[in-house]
Protein backbone atom coordinates (compact mmCIF):
# COMPACT_ATOMS: atom_id res chain seq x y z
CA UNK A 1 0.00 0.00 0.00
CA UNK A 2 1.20 3.51 -0.34
CA UNK A 3 2.91 5.31 2.69
CA UNK A 4 0.35 8.32 3.16
CA UNK A 5 0.64 11.48 2.34
CA UNK A 6 0.54 12.29 6.14
CA UNK A 7 3.12 9.98 6.87
CA UNK A 8 5.17 12.50 6.13
CA UNK A 9 5.95 13.97 9.86
CA UNK A 10 5.46 18.11 9.34
CA UNK A 11 9.67 17.86 10.67
CA UNK A 12 10.24 16.02 7.62
CA UNK A 13 9.41 18.46 5.23
CA UNK A 14 12.30 21.11 5.41
CA UNK A 15 12.33 23.83 2.73
CA UNK A 16 15.30 25.22 1.96
CA UNK A 17 14.63 29.44 2.75
CA UNK A 18 17.98 30.84 1.80
CA UNK A 19 17.91 28.74 -1.62
CA UNK A 20 14.56 29.81 -1.93
CA UNK A 21 14.41 33.48 -1.48
CA UNK A 22 18.21 33.80 -3.35
CA UNK A 23 15.98 32.08 -6.58
CA UNK A 24 13.19 35.12 -5.76
CA UNK A 25 15.41 37.63 -6.00
CA UNK A 26 17.83 36.32 -8.42
CA UNK A 27 14.45 36.44 -11.21
CA UNK A 28 13.54 39.71 -9.59
CA UNK A 29 17.07 41.06 -11.60
CA UNK A 30 15.13 39.89 -14.68
CA UNK A 31 13.28 43.30 -14.95
CA UNK A 32 12.94 46.33 -16.98
CA UNK A 33 12.66 48.68 -13.91
CA UNK A 34 15.21 49.58 -11.02
CA UNK A 35 14.76 47.58 -7.99
CA UNK A 36 13.12 46.90 -5.43
CA UNK A 37 9.93 47.85 -9.00
CA UNK A 38 9.87 44.76 -10.96
CA UNK A 39 9.14 44.90 -14.94
CA UNK A 40 8.85 41.66 -16.72
CA UNK A 41 6.36 41.85 -19.74
CA UNK A 42 5.49 38.90 -21.84
CA UNK A 43 8.19 37.55 -24.74
CA UNK A 44 10.74 40.83 -23.52
CA UNK A 45 14.21 40.17 -23.36
CA UNK A 46 13.67 40.06 -19.73
CA UNK A 47 11.10 37.78 -20.13
CA UNK A 48 13.30 35.39 -22.06
CA UNK A 49 16.50 35.49 -19.44
CA UNK A 50 13.40 34.62 -16.56
CA UNK A 51 12.53 31.48 -18.57
CA UNK A 52 15.64 30.08 -19.24
CA UNK A 53 16.32 30.77 -15.47
CA UNK A 54 13.23 28.59 -14.56
CA UNK A 55 13.94 26.46 -17.15
CA UNK A 56 17.50 25.50 -15.71
CA UNK A 57 16.26 25.52 -12.21
CA UNK A 58 13.42 22.36 -13.42
CA UNK A 59 16.36 20.44 -14.63
CA UNK A 60 18.44 21.08 -11.63
CA UNK A 61 15.26 19.81 -9.80
CA UNK A 62 15.36 16.43 -11.33
CA UNK A 63 12.28 17.74 -13.38
CA UNK A 64 11.48 16.62 -17.06
CA UNK A 65 11.47 19.83 -18.85
CA UNK A 66 9.06 20.80 -21.62
CA UNK A 67 7.26 23.73 -23.48
CA UNK A 68 4.35 24.42 -25.43
CA UNK A 69 3.56 26.20 -28.84
CA UNK A 70 3.52 30.10 -26.62
CA UNK A 71 5.75 29.27 -24.08
CA UNK A 72 4.05 27.53 -21.59
CA UNK A 73 6.80 25.73 -19.54
CA UNK A 74 6.20 22.10 -17.57
CA UNK A 75 8.22 20.59 -15.38
CA UNK A 76 7.50 17.02 -14.71
CA UNK A 77 8.21 14.65 -11.92
CA UNK A 78 6.94 11.04 -13.11
CA UNK A 79 5.16 8.92 -10.95
CA UNK A 80 4.68 5.03 -10.18
CA UNK A 81 1.75 5.14 -12.44
CA UNK A 82 3.19 7.95 -14.92
CA UNK A 83 0.16 6.69 -17.08
CA UNK A 84 -2.42 8.36 -14.82
CA UNK A 85 -3.53 12.30 -14.57
CA UNK A 86 -1.05 13.91 -13.47
CA UNK A 87 -1.76 16.70 -10.57
CA UNK A 88 -0.20 20.17 -11.44
CA UNK A 89 0.56 23.39 -9.61
CA UNK A 90 2.08 26.44 -10.94
CA UNK A 91 1.87 30.37 -11.42
CA UNK A 92 3.15 32.85 -13.29
CA UNK A 93 6.32 34.89 -13.41
CA UNK A 94 5.42 37.86 -16.20
CA UNK A 95 4.95 40.98 -13.95
CA UNK A 96 2.81 44.38 -14.77
CA UNK A 97 4.65 47.76 -15.22
CA UNK A 98 6.37 48.75 -11.68
CA UNK A 99 4.97 46.20 -9.74
CA UNK A 100 6.74 43.37 -7.30
CA UNK A 101 8.64 40.43 -7.12
CA UNK A 102 5.95 38.35 -5.46
CA UNK A 103 2.86 38.08 -7.74
CA UNK A 104 2.94 34.98 -9.25
CA UNK A 105 6.88 34.28 -8.68
CA UNK A 106 5.50 32.24 -5.50
CA UNK A 107 3.67 30.16 -7.28
CA UNK A 108 6.20 29.24 -9.61
CA UNK A 109 9.82 28.82 -7.32
CA UNK A 110 7.42 27.76 -4.47
CA UNK A 111 5.96 24.73 -6.60
CA UNK A 112 9.27 23.76 -7.55
CA UNK A 113 10.38 24.04 -3.79
CA UNK A 114 7.98 21.90 -2.97
CA UNK A 115 9.11 18.87 -5.75
CA UNK A 116 12.53 19.23 -3.92
CA UNK A 117 10.98 19.25 -0.17
CA UNK A 118 9.34 16.02 -1.43
CA UNK A 119 11.95 14.65 -3.16
CA UNK A 120 14.29 15.08 -0.10
CA UNK A 121 11.63 13.70 2.63
CA UNK A 122 11.91 10.29 0.28
CA UNK A 123 8.40 10.10 -0.84
CA UNK A 124 7.54 8.37 -3.92
CA UNK A 125 4.93 10.08 -6.22
CA UNK A 126 2.22 7.61 -7.53
CA UNK A 127 0.35 10.54 -10.09
CA UNK A 128 3.24 12.03 -11.67
CA UNK A 129 3.60 16.01 -10.26
CA UNK A 130 4.30 18.91 -12.66
CA UNK A 131 5.05 22.52 -11.76
CA UNK A 132 3.55 24.38 -14.79
CA UNK A 133 4.73 28.27 -15.37
CA UNK A 134 2.32 29.73 -17.96
CA UNK A 135 2.70 32.69 -20.44
CA UNK A 136 1.49 35.73 -19.37
CA UNK A 137 -1.19 35.82 -16.53
CA UNK A 138 -0.88 39.36 -16.64
CA UNK A 139 -2.57 41.30 -19.68
CA UNK A 140 -0.08 44.00 -20.36
CA UNK A 141 1.34 43.28 -23.78
CA UNK A 142 -1.78 42.28 -25.71
CA UNK A 143 -4.79 42.93 -23.77
CA UNK A 144 -5.58 39.61 -23.21
CA UNK A 145 -5.22 38.13 -19.33
CA UNK A 146 -3.96 34.59 -18.81
CA UNK A 147 -3.23 33.82 -22.49
CA UNK A 148 -1.33 30.88 -21.70
CA UNK A 149 -3.86 29.38 -19.45
CA UNK A 150 -6.89 30.63 -21.50
CA UNK A 151 -5.01 28.30 -23.83
CA UNK A 152 -4.57 25.33 -22.27
CA UNK A 153 -8.05 25.69 -21.51
CA UNK A 154 -9.00 25.51 -25.09
CA UNK A 155 -10.95 29.26 -25.13
CA UNK A 156 -11.36 28.93 -28.93
CA UNK A 157 -11.81 33.06 -28.75
CA UNK A 158 -8.15 33.32 -27.32
CA UNK A 159 -6.79 31.69 -30.51
CA UNK A 160 -8.88 33.63 -32.69
CA UNK A 161 -8.05 37.04 -31.13
CA UNK A 162 -4.45 36.49 -31.42
CA UNK A 163 -4.79 36.48 -35.38
CA UNK A 164 -5.36 40.42 -34.92
CA UNK A 165 -4.01 41.50 -31.69
CA UNK A 166 -0.47 44.27 -32.09
CA UNK A 167 1.33 45.60 -28.67
CA UNK A 168 1.87 49.08 -28.46
CA UNK A 169 4.56 49.18 -30.84
CA UNK A 170 2.33 47.36 -33.43
CA UNK A 171 4.09 43.94 -33.25
CA UNK A 172 1.80 41.15 -33.67
CA UNK A 173 1.59 38.54 -31.00
CA UNK A 174 3.40 35.75 -33.55
CA UNK A 175 6.21 38.28 -33.90
CA UNK A 176 6.83 38.93 -30.32
CA UNK A 177 6.55 34.89 -30.19
CA UNK A 178 9.04 34.71 -32.59
CA UNK A 179 11.34 37.27 -31.45
CA UNK A 180 11.37 35.20 -28.26
CA UNK A 181 12.33 31.95 -29.99
CA UNK A 182 8.94 31.17 -30.11
CA UNK A 183 8.24 29.99 -33.99
CA UNK A 184 4.75 29.70 -33.20
CA UNK A 185 1.76 29.67 -35.75
CA UNK A 186 -1.91 30.02 -35.74
CA UNK A 187 -2.61 26.22 -36.38
CA UNK A 188 -0.35 25.47 -34.32
CA UNK A 189 -2.73 26.72 -30.97
CA UNK A 190 -5.18 24.24 -30.88
CA UNK A 191 -2.86 21.51 -30.28
CA UNK A 192 -2.50 23.36 -27.24
CA UNK A 193 -5.63 22.99 -25.35
CA UNK A 194 -5.58 20.25 -22.82
CA UNK A 195 -8.16 17.79 -22.30
CA UNK A 196 -10.42 16.87 -19.02
CA UNK A 197 -7.84 14.25 -18.94
CA UNK A 198 -4.83 16.17 -18.59
CA UNK A 199 -4.74 16.42 -14.65
CA UNK A 200 -6.65 15.42 -12.24
CA UNK A 201 -5.86 18.49 -10.35
CA UNK A 202 -4.45 21.93 -10.30
CA UNK A 203 -3.04 23.75 -7.36
CA UNK A 204 -1.67 27.20 -6.99
CA UNK A 205 0.16 29.03 -4.29
CA UNK A 206 0.00 32.78 -4.80
CA UNK A 207 0.01 35.81 -2.06
CA UNK A 208 -2.96 36.73 -0.76
CA UNK A 209 -3.25 40.59 -2.92
CA UNK A 210 -5.30 41.68 0.36
CA UNK A 211 -5.16 42.34 3.66
CA UNK A 212 -7.34 39.85 5.42
CA UNK A 213 -4.88 36.90 6.56
CA UNK A 214 -2.14 39.34 7.65
CA UNK A 215 -4.71 41.79 9.61
CA UNK A 216 -6.67 38.42 11.24
CA UNK A 217 -2.87 36.56 12.01
CA UNK A 218 -3.79 33.18 9.77
CA UNK A 219 -1.23 32.01 8.11
CA UNK A 220 -2.96 30.08 5.38
CA UNK A 221 -6.07 30.84 3.29
CA UNK A 222 -7.75 27.94 1.47
CA UNK A 223 -9.55 29.58 -1.54
CA UNK A 224 -13.40 28.47 -2.04
CA UNK A 225 -14.11 30.70 -5.72
CA UNK A 226 -12.13 33.34 -7.51
CA UNK A 227 -13.84 36.68 -8.52
CA UNK A 228 -15.22 37.15 -12.30
CA UNK A 229 -12.97 39.48 -14.37
CA UNK A 230 -13.59 41.40 -17.08
CA UNK A 231 -12.22 43.97 -19.12
CA UNK A 232 -13.38 46.62 -21.75
CA UNK A 233 -12.11 48.81 -24.47
CA UNK A 234 -13.17 52.45 -24.75
CA UNK A 235 -12.35 55.15 -27.52
CA UNK A 236 -14.09 58.45 -28.07
CA UNK A 237 -13.35 60.73 -31.10
CA UNK A 238 -13.96 64.58 -31.40
CA UNK A 239 -12.76 67.45 -33.62
CA UNK A 240 -10.02 68.40 -31.03
CA UNK A 241 -8.34 71.55 -32.06
CA UNK A 242 -6.64 75.11 -30.44
CA UNK A 243 -6.81 75.31 -26.57
CA UNK A 244 -7.05 79.05 -26.76
CA UNK A 245 -8.98 79.63 -30.37
CA UNK A 246 -11.44 77.19 -29.86
CA UNK A 247 -14.61 78.61 -27.34
CA UNK A 248 -16.38 76.04 -25.03
CA UNK A 249 -19.82 76.07 -26.86
CA UNK A 250 -17.96 74.69 -29.70
CA UNK A 251 -16.05 71.91 -28.03
CA UNK A 252 -16.60 68.67 -28.44
CA UNK A 253 -13.76 67.22 -25.92
CA UNK A 254 -12.68 63.54 -26.44
CA UNK A 255 -11.26 64.17 -22.89
CA UNK A 256 -13.54 65.04 -21.14
CA UNK A 257 -15.76 62.17 -22.65
CA UNK A 258 -13.05 59.55 -20.82
CA UNK A 259 -13.37 61.76 -17.67
CA UNK A 260 -17.23 61.46 -17.50
CA UNK A 261 -17.51 57.46 -18.22
CA UNK A 262 -14.46 57.02 -15.47
CA UNK A 263 -16.68 58.87 -12.78
CA UNK A 264 -19.77 56.66 -14.31
CA UNK A 265 -17.78 53.29 -13.61
CA UNK A 266 -17.18 54.51 -10.02
CA UNK A 267 -20.66 55.20 -9.90
CA UNK A 268 -22.39 52.33 -11.13
CA UNK A 269 -19.85 50.31 -8.98
CA UNK A 270 -20.68 51.98 -5.90
CA UNK A 271 -24.46 51.62 -6.54
CA UNK A 272 -24.71 47.40 -7.47
CA UNK A 273 -25.50 47.36 -4.05
CA UNK A 274 -22.41 45.10 -3.05
CA UNK A 275 -18.87 45.84 -1.45
CA UNK A 276 -17.37 42.68 -3.34
CA UNK A 277 -18.13 44.97 -7.19
CA UNK A 278 -14.63 46.24 -7.91
CA UNK A 279 -14.55 48.93 -11.01
CA UNK A 280 -11.31 50.89 -12.36
CA UNK A 281 -9.95 52.79 -14.91
CA UNK A 282 -6.22 51.89 -15.09
CA UNK A 283 -5.39 53.50 -18.26
CA UNK A 284 -6.74 56.49 -20.08
CA UNK A 285 -4.61 58.21 -22.38
CA UNK A 286 -5.52 61.74 -24.75
CA UNK A 287 -4.71 62.48 -27.87
CA UNK A 288 -2.29 64.30 -28.98
CA UNK A 289 -1.45 64.63 -25.30
CA UNK A 290 -0.50 68.27 -25.50
CA UNK A 291 -1.71 70.66 -23.13
CA UNK A 292 -2.43 73.96 -25.53
CA UNK A 293 -4.44 70.56 -28.02
CA UNK A 294 -8.67 69.93 -27.50
CA UNK A 295 -8.27 66.03 -27.08
CA UNK A 296 -9.28 65.00 -30.56
CA UNK A 297 -9.60 61.68 -29.36
CA UNK A 298 -9.14 59.78 -25.69
CA UNK A 299 -8.78 55.84 -24.80
CA UNK A 300 -10.08 54.03 -22.14
CA UNK A 301 -9.46 50.43 -20.88
CA UNK A 302 -11.95 49.59 -17.64
CA UNK A 303 -11.50 46.57 -15.23
CA UNK A 304 -14.37 45.26 -13.36
CA UNK A 305 -15.01 42.30 -11.23
CA UNK A 306 -17.22 40.59 -8.59
CA UNK A 307 -17.94 37.26 -6.93
CA UNK A 308 -21.33 37.48 -8.29
CA UNK A 309 -21.01 37.30 -12.49
CA UNK A 310 -24.85 38.87 -12.44
CA UNK A 311 -24.14 41.70 -10.69
CA UNK A 312 -20.79 42.67 -12.30
CA UNK A 313 -22.80 41.71 -15.88
CA UNK A 314 -25.38 44.57 -15.05
CA UNK A 315 -22.25 46.94 -14.51
CA UNK A 316 -21.04 46.25 -17.63
CA UNK A 317 -24.17 47.06 -19.15
CA UNK A 318 -24.89 50.57 -17.15
CA UNK A 319 -21.53 51.65 -17.96
CA UNK A 320 -21.95 50.72 -22.19
CA UNK A 321 -25.48 53.18 -21.78
CA UNK A 322 -23.28 55.53 -20.00
CA UNK A 323 -20.79 56.25 -22.92
CA UNK A 324 -23.61 56.18 -25.33
CA UNK A 325 -25.24 59.22 -23.41
CA UNK A 326 -21.69 60.72 -22.73
CA UNK A 327 -21.05 60.12 -26.89
CA UNK A 328 -24.17 61.89 -27.51
CA UNK A 329 -24.51 64.71 -24.85
CA UNK A 330 -21.28 65.78 -25.62
CA UNK A 331 -20.98 65.33 -29.13
CA UNK A 332 -18.25 63.34 -29.44
CA UNK A 333 -18.06 59.57 -31.39
CA UNK A 334 -17.89 56.26 -29.66
CA UNK A 335 -15.80 54.81 -31.88
CA UNK A 336 -14.83 51.80 -29.96
CA UNK A 337 -16.72 50.14 -27.28
CA UNK A 338 -15.27 46.21 -27.02
CA UNK A 339 -15.63 43.58 -24.06
CA UNK A 340 -12.64 42.11 -24.12
CA UNK A 341 -13.41 39.86 -21.70
CA UNK A 342 -16.43 38.66 -19.35
CA UNK A 343 -15.33 35.86 -17.49
CA UNK A 344 -17.41 33.42 -15.04
CA UNK A 345 -16.00 32.91 -11.51
CA UNK A 346 -14.74 29.90 -10.79
CA UNK A 347 -15.38 27.72 -7.85
CA UNK A 348 -12.54 25.76 -6.00
CA UNK A 349 -13.31 21.85 -5.71
CA UNK A 350 -14.62 20.73 -2.22
CA UNK A 351 -11.65 17.16 -1.86
CA UNK A 352 -9.21 19.62 -2.93
CA UNK A 353 -10.03 22.57 -0.30
CA UNK A 354 -10.58 19.66 2.41
CA UNK A 355 -6.88 18.25 1.44
CA UNK A 356 -5.73 21.64 2.08
CA UNK A 357 -7.26 21.83 5.47
CA UNK A 358 -6.04 18.54 6.52
CA UNK A 359 -2.59 19.52 5.40
CA UNK A 360 -2.47 23.10 7.15
CA UNK A 361 -4.13 21.59 10.32
CA UNK A 362 -1.22 18.43 10.16
CA UNK A 363 1.15 21.14 10.01
CA UNK A 364 -0.31 23.37 13.05
CA UNK A 365 -0.82 26.33 10.69
CA UNK A 366 -3.71 28.43 11.01
CA UNK A 367 -5.84 29.07 7.98
CA UNK A 368 -9.41 30.40 6.86
CA UNK A 369 -11.45 29.66 3.68
CA UNK A 370 -11.89 32.67 1.41
CA UNK A 371 -12.37 34.30 -2.00
CA UNK A 372 -9.80 35.34 -4.25
CA UNK A 373 -10.58 38.91 -6.12
CA UNK A 374 -7.67 38.43 -8.10
CA UNK A 375 -7.61 36.65 -10.71
CA UNK A 376 -5.25 34.10 -11.89
CA UNK A 377 -4.63 31.31 -14.08
CA UNK A 378 -6.71 28.65 -12.06
CA UNK A 379 -9.57 30.95 -13.03
CA UNK A 380 -9.35 28.73 -16.47
CA UNK A 381 -7.34 25.80 -15.57
CA UNK A 382 -10.82 24.94 -13.38
CA UNK A 383 -12.49 24.60 -16.90
CA UNK A 384 -10.01 21.49 -17.37
CA UNK A 385 -9.18 20.34 -14.27
CA UNK A 386 -10.90 20.37 -10.62
CA UNK A 387 -9.07 23.35 -8.70
CA UNK A 388 -7.93 24.48 -5.71
CA UNK A 389 -5.51 27.54 -4.69
CA UNK A 390 -3.35 28.54 -1.54
CA UNK A 391 -2.85 31.98 0.02
CA UNK A 392 -0.38 33.44 1.86
CA UNK A 393 0.00 36.95 3.56
CA UNK A 394 1.09 39.82 2.14
CA UNK A 395 2.78 43.18 3.76
CA UNK A 396 -0.67 45.19 4.07
CA UNK A 397 -2.26 43.06 1.06
CA UNK A 398 -0.10 45.50 -1.20
CA UNK A 399 0.22 44.14 -4.72
CA UNK A 400 0.95 45.29 -8.11
CA UNK A 401 3.44 47.62 -6.73
CA UNK A 402 6.80 47.75 -5.60
CA UNK A 403 5.88 47.20 -2.01
CA UNK A 404 4.39 44.04 -2.22
CA UNK A 405 6.38 41.60 0.59
CA UNK A 406 6.19 38.18 1.35
CA UNK A 407 8.12 37.22 4.12
CA UNK A 408 10.49 33.88 3.69
CA UNK A 409 8.66 32.18 6.95
CA UNK A 410 4.60 32.56 5.14
CA UNK A 411 6.62 31.57 2.13
CA UNK A 412 7.55 28.54 3.44
CA UNK A 413 4.30 27.59 5.00
CA UNK A 414 2.82 27.65 1.82
CA UNK A 415 5.25 25.79 0.17
CA UNK A 416 4.57 22.88 3.28
CA UNK A 417 0.83 23.03 2.39
CA UNK A 418 1.31 22.92 -1.42
CA UNK A 419 4.00 19.70 -0.38
CA UNK A 420 1.75 18.07 1.32
CA UNK A 421 -1.28 18.49 -1.12
CA UNK A 422 0.45 17.74 -3.60
CA UNK A 423 1.24 14.58 -2.10
CA UNK A 424 -2.05 13.58 -0.69
CA UNK A 425 -3.60 14.00 -4.61
CA UNK A 426 -0.41 11.95 -6.24
CA UNK A 427 -1.52 9.25 -4.27
CA UNK A 428 -4.95 9.40 -4.59
O1 LIG B 1 -5.29 41.46 -12.01
C1 LIG B 1 -5.27 40.39 -11.41
O2 LIG B 1 -6.22 40.04 -10.75
C2 LIG B 1 -4.06 39.49 -11.47
O3 LIG B 1 -3.25 39.75 -10.36
N1 LIG B 1 -3.31 39.71 -12.69
MN1 LIG C 1 -0.98 40.14 -10.98
MN1 LIG D 1 -0.75 36.73 -10.01
MN1 LIG E 1 7.50 30.06 -38.79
Amino acid sequence: PHPSALSLSPSSLSVDMVGLQRQIDELAAFSDTPAPSVTRILYSEKDVLARSYIKSLMEEAGLSVREDAVGNIFGRWNGAEAGLAAVATGSHIDAIPYSGKYDGVVGVLGALEAMRVLRRSGFQPRRSLEVIMFTSEEPTRFGISCLGSRLLAGIEAVANALKHVVDGQNNSFFDAAKGAGYDVHQEDLSNMFLTKESYSAFLELHIEQGPILEQEGVSIGIVTAIAAPASIKVEFEGNGGHAGAVLMPARNDAGLAAAELALAVEKHVMESGSIDTVGTVGILELHPGAINSIPSKSHLEIDTRDIDEKRRNTVIEKIQQSATRIAKARGVKLSQFEIVNQDPPALCEGSIINAMEVASQHLNLTHKLMISRAYHDSLFMARVSPMGMIFIPCYKGYSHKPEEYASIEDIANGVKVLALTLAKLSLD
